[in-house]
């Protein structure tokens, strides 16, 4: 069965797939999406999709919002898949899910041995590394799962020592110092937070993390869906055309003139 299932991700182009159990995920997180898990639900099919774009050294916005949003087209791949899954396994359910999902993704796709926990909190896969976006099917479906991968980033402390702002420790993640964060942040901004985004220059998120990592993988995404029309360098110009089709959209302009503001009082 699990064959058959990961033949029909790979028909989309996705060549990662991992079983769950969803009883193993301790606690589901509070979002809108949450009301769409299909009840009797048992599993998880967790999926990777590479995102790695080419290294853009001068740019402003993070690597995994370069390209046209991730999340519809990740979908639109998630959704296709689902609409063969129903007609492989009549009578069954199957909900996508990529983000903004009641499902803990990093810790579902080390459960479904895709990959392990790095130190940063990211999910570092054979080949692609932390440049990952990962989604999920859930299903009604009892499917056997996969190994876990339990493995730990040893003795590496890269992340830890190069991350900026000390959101990264040996005491674990603190979001509220973590940049990516801050960049995202609505309304005022305490006086070091400001520091932070001017220091950082960039306008969303922030890689240092991925790109202290010596197991960040740099293979290019094999999904062209991951890949279109990068914008590496975000301005006041481009701003409205961005907000058509980038991720960071959602966040609205108001953060993102913000940000830019910051950045250009950093020069
Ligand atoms: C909220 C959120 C953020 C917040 C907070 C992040 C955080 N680390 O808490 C902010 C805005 C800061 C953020 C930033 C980024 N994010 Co984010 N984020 C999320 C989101 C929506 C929820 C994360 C969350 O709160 N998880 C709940 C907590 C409890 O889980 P946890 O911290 O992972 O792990 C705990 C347990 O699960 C357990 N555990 C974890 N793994 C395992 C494994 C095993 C085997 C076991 C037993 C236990 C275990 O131990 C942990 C401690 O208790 C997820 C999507 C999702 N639905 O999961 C994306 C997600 C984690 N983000 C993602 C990305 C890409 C980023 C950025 C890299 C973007 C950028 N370049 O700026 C940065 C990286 C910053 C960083 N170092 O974490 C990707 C990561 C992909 C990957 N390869 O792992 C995700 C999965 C989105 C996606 N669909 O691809 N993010």
């Amino acid at each position: 069965m699990k064959q058959d299932i990961a033949r029909l991700f790979l028909a989309q182009g996705i060549e990662r797939v991992g079983v769950c159990a969803l009883q193993d995920l301790p606690q589901l997180m509070e979002c809108r999406a949450k009301s769409r898990m299909p009840s009797r639900a048992q599993s998880v099919i967790v999926c990777l999709l590479p995102y790695y774009p080419g290294e853009y050294p001068e740019r402003n916005v993070a690597r995994y919002a370069l390209c046209d949003d991730y999340h519809p087209a990740a979908l639109g791949l998630l959704e296709r898949v689902c609409a063969d899954l129903g007609q492989a396994f009549p009578g069954h359910a199957f909900v996508p899910f990529v983000d903004n999902s009641p499902i803990p993704e990093v810790r579902a796709a080390a459960l479904a041995g895709l990959g392990r926990k790095g130190r940063h909190g990211m999910l570092i896969a054979p080949t692609y590394g932390c440049h990952v976006f990962i989604g999920s099917v859930v299903t009604d479906l009892a499917l056997e799962p996969d190994r876990p991968v339990t493995e730990s980033c040893g003795s590496c402390r890269a992340c830890l020592d190069a991350c900026p702002s000390g959101a990264l420790s040996e005491q674990g993640f603190v979001k509220e110092r973590c940049r990516s964060f801050l960049t995202q942040k609505r309304g005022g901004l305490e006086p070091w937070q400001e520091e932070e985004i001017r220091r950082g220059g960039m306008v969303w998120g922030c890689d240092v993390c991925l790109d202290a990592c010596p197991c960040k993988g740099k293979t290019l995404s094999p999904l062209e869906e991951m890949r279109k029309n990068p914008l590496p360098i975000l301005t006041r110009e481009n701003l409205a055309q961005a907000l058509a089709v980038k991720a960071y959209a959602y966040r609205g302009e108001k953060v993102l003139l913000r940000n830019l503001k910051l950045i250009e009082q950093g020069k």
